[in-house]
This record gives structure tokens, C-alpha cells and sequence, in this order.
């Protein structure tokens, strides 16, 4: 881990004035319970429309479309099932991504704008709620299975709000470029997740005494039978953490359908890899599971930066788990011009694996002077932390603004941009570039 506690102090103390306004506190008004018939026709005509032409996009019910800074950054707006109009990367199977101002309309990340990720183009478009069951098997006591409303029935409820990031979040600038989603900065989302505690469930089960991981499973299968289903797991110590959830709730509402209901894992300050949808199925493991998602992929060099030089293999591999610690500017955009002479308001989310975050620096100067942010209100610990600085532009100056956040344990964004090949963990200090008018 990059620790820069030292460092931190010595940094200068700012005199930002920002005072935050909360007013994103609230939840998002969502009122898609569900699929209505007409939205649902509508849609599952959109999923067929995009099926028969084998994926590839020629039919857009929004013909708008968004282009991220990057070759091949070009990305049609388009609305799925349950969403409003997201950046498609691919259809099918869907990947799609958020347009990144909802961070800054949003703490919390409504659910209709949540980003959208599978591997297997076999998702239900339909799950029944009142035959649904969720099994847990393997190395336990007793095999269980749960319906929805012995869930909600049996065990306590909790709930977290908690950052869901895919692990190949940013990839698109990685440089050089490496293969896989050609992410932007919006493969990420904040919710607040309501749910069972696993360990609540696999205490019921007993676990056996030889048990070494969890494999979770979803109701996703591949189309190809070569193709591995996709399943992740945990090692027992990180599955009985008490965050460790099965959540049936997304911000108050049930999960959209894209996002994995009826039930998802959520594992906070672990990458979204392991927060399996439409889970239908947990078991214990008496051996490391060496199953394809597992063994070939989601891994980083096994080194305490997880990166190589660029365009070097890794020697040896370990699954990656945990988040780095990440800030972003979000009401500026590079290029943008800004009023000069009176102050202007940069407002921003930090976030990490869960220790929290401490402290946001922001520099106008491409980094040679730093000043403290205002940190805005505590969601909890795995939640985007908002933030805000202000400054006075000056006529015709050109500025290159970054924020820089360090976590309560000293842990920071990286200065240089980290490289591996499967395009992991970026969290390198960004730039904007603006102008004053
Ligand atoms: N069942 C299932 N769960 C899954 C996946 C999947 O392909 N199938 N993809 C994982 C990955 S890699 C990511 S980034 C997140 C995406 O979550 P979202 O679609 O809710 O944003 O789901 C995770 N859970
Ligand atoms: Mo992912």
C-alpha cells in the first residue's frame, strides 16, 4: 500500500472558504417499481432489436451520443430496461456506463443512472418473486433455502451505503491502451443497500470446520457451452465480515432488474467483481476455488502496487479485492472556460476501501500548491464523500486543477498513473485543464 501519512502533514493548510450545501441528502424520488407492461415491452423490444443484430448497435431509441477523451471514446445514449439513457458500450451483453454529471447531481446515484455490467448474455429478463430461492450448500451443517420473505422475515435487516466500482473503472486511459471494456470514469455508482448479513446466513447453515471460501452464483449463464459460468468467492475470514451483505434493496427501492434482482452480494471496499446479481446461490468451498473468474481472471500483479511496466506480463498473479483510494472532480470539465474574478465553487467525491477519507487536497496549479478541501457530510465510511473548494479565477490564466484524497489510515491516490495489463485499479491523481475568460 502507498502510505503517505508524513506526507500529508506536511502539506500546506488551506484557507478554502467552500461551505457545502447538503443538499443531495436526500434519497432520489425513484418510482420504477418494476417493469410496467409498456416499459417493458418497450424494452425487451430493445434488447431484441440489439439480439438479432448480434450485438451490434445500429438502432438507437436515443440518438444522442456522448464521446469520452479517449480513441474509440464514442458512445451512444441509450435507454435499457428500468434506465434512463446510459453510454453503451456494448448490448449484449449490456454494459453500461454513467454519464459522469450524475456524480455531481448525486450523491447517491439514482438507481435508473447505475451503471450496468455482465459477462454472460443470459440474464433473465424476468425473475418470479414469489418462487425465488436462494440456496446455500456445500460445506455447511445444513443445506438451506431461503424464499424473499423468509429472508426479510428471519434475519436482521441492515443497511450501508457503500461505492460498487468496477475493478476496470477508468480503463479507457490507460496508457498504452490494454484490451477490455473501454471504461470512462463511470463505472462506478453509490448506493445505500438494504439487506440480511451473510454471516447471519451462514451461521444458520453451520459451516463445517474444514470450510476455506464462499463461491457465489447468479441466475446469469453463459450463451456458449465452453464458456465458464460466472462465479466469484471469498475467502471465509472476508465472507463473515459483518458488512458483508445480501441486499434485496438499492436506495429504498428493489434492485433494478440490470443491477441483479432480486438479491446481490454487496461487499463493500471490495471491487464490484464480487457483488454477484441475481444471486441465487452460495457454497461453501473445502478447497480455493479454481474455477476461470477466479483463477485466470480479475488479477494483478502480485506486487504491493499491482502493476508492471507498461507492456510487461506479470510474473505471477493474485485476485484483486480491495478499492484504492480515488477523488474526482465533478461540476468542472477539461476544457471548460470559467469567470474569472469572483469565486468559483469545485465540487468533488472522494472515496475508498473503507477507512474512510480523512482528508481532499486541491491544487490549481497542476500541483505545485496544495489547499485543503471542505469535506461535506459522512455517509459512512464506504460511501463517496463529498467535497468542495473555491478560488478566484484570474482573467486569462489557464488553470490545471486536481484533488488528491488521503484516507484515515494514510493511504493515497497514486501521482503517477499505475500500469497492468488487464487495465486495473487506476486512481492516479486526474487533471482539468480550464481557462478563465
Ligand atoms: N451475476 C453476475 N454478477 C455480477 C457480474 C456478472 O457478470 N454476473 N459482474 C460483476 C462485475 S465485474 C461488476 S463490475 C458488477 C457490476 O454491477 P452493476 O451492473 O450493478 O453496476 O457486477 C458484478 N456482479
Ligand atoms: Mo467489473
Amino acid at each position: 500500500m502507498q502510505r503517505i501519512g508524513a506526507f500529508a502533514q506536511q502539506l500546506p493548510e488551506g484557507n478554502a472558504v467552500g461551505i457545502l450545501s447538503n443538499k443531495n441528502k436526500t434519497l432520489p424520488s425513484l418510482n420504477d417499481s418494476g417493469l410496467t407492461r409498456r416499459h417493458f415491452l418497450r424494452s425487451s423490444l430493445v434488447l431484441a432489436g440489439l439480439a438479432l443484430l448480434g450485438g451490434r448497435l445500429t438502432w438507437a431509441e436515443e440518438s444522442s451520443l456522448v464521446d469520452l477523451p479517449f480513441e474509440r471514446g464514442r458512445r451512444p445514449l441509450i435507454a435499457f430496461p428500468q434506465k434512463r439513457p446510459l453510454m453503451v458500450m456494448t448490448t449484449r451483453p449490456p454494459q453500461l456506463e454513467t454519464p459522469f454529471h450524475i456524480f455531481n447531481d448525486h450523491l447517491l446515484t439514482p438507481n435508473d443512472a447505475f451503471f450496468v455490467r455482465w459477462h454472460l448474455a443470459n440474464i433473465p429478463t424476468h425473475v418470479d418473486i414469489n418462487t425465488f430461492t436462494l440456496h446455500i450448500r456445500g460445506r455447511v451443517q445444513r443445506h438451506l433455502s431461503f424464499s424473499m420473505e423468509e429472508l426479510k422475515r428471519d434475519f436482521e435487516q441492515v443497511e450501508l451505503t457503500a461505492v460498487c466500482q468496477c475493478a476496470g473503472n477508468s480503463r479507457g486511459f490507460f496508457d498504452p491502451r490494454v484490451p477490455g471494456g473501454q471504461w470512462g470514469n463511470g463505472a462506478m455508482g453509490n448506493a445505500t443497500w438494504t439487506g440480511v448479513r451473510l454471516r447471519d446466513l451462514l451461521q444458520r447453515a453451520g459451516l463445517e470446520a474444514n470450510a476455506v471460501q464462499v463461491r457465489f452464483n447468479g441466475l446469469d449463464s453463459p450463451v456458449a457451452s465452453g464458456t465458464p459460468d460466472f462465479r466469484k468467492s471469498l475467502d471465509i475470514e472476508d465472507a463473515l465480515r459483518k458488512q458483508v451483505i445480501v441486499a434485496y434493496a438499492m436506495n429504498g427501492e428493489r434492485l433494478p432488474l440490470l443491477n441483479g434482482y432480486p438479491l446481490r452480494l454487496i461487499v463493500p471496499g471490495w471491487y464490484a467483481t464480487y457483488w454477484i446479481k441475481m444471486l441465487n446461490d452460495i457454497e461453501v468451498l473445502s478447497a480455493v476455488d479454481e474455477e476461470f473468474w477466479m483463477k485466470r481472471a480479475y488479477r494483478l500483479p502480485a506486487d504491493p502496487c499491482g502493476c508492471v511496466e507498461p507492456g510487461e506480463r506479470p510474473t505471477s498473479t493474485i485476485p484483486l479485492s480491495r478499492m484504492t483510494v480515488r477523488s474526482f472532480i465533478t461540476n468542472l470539465q477539461t476544457g471548460a472556460s470559467i469567470a474569472s474574478n469572483h469565486p468559483i465553487t469545485v465540487k468533488g467525491i472522494a472515496f475508498d476501501q473503507g477507512y474512510g477519507i480523512d482528508r481532499v487536497f486541491v491544487s490549481v496549479d497542476g500541483g505545485q500548491q496544495w489547499q485543503s478541501a471542505k469535506i461535506g457530510k459522512d455517509y459512512g465510511d464506504f460511501s463517496f464523500r463529498p467535497w468542495e473548494f473555491r478560488f478566484i479565477p484570474v482573467a486569462g490564466r489557464t488553470y490545471q486543477l486536481q484533488s488528491f484524497a488521503v484516507n484515515r489510515i494514510g493511504e493515497a491516490q497514486r501521482w503517477h498513473a499505475r500500469w497492468n495489463p488487464s487495465g486495473y485499479l487506476r486512481n492516479v491523481v486526474e487533471t482539468l485543464t480550464l481557462k478563465a475568460m
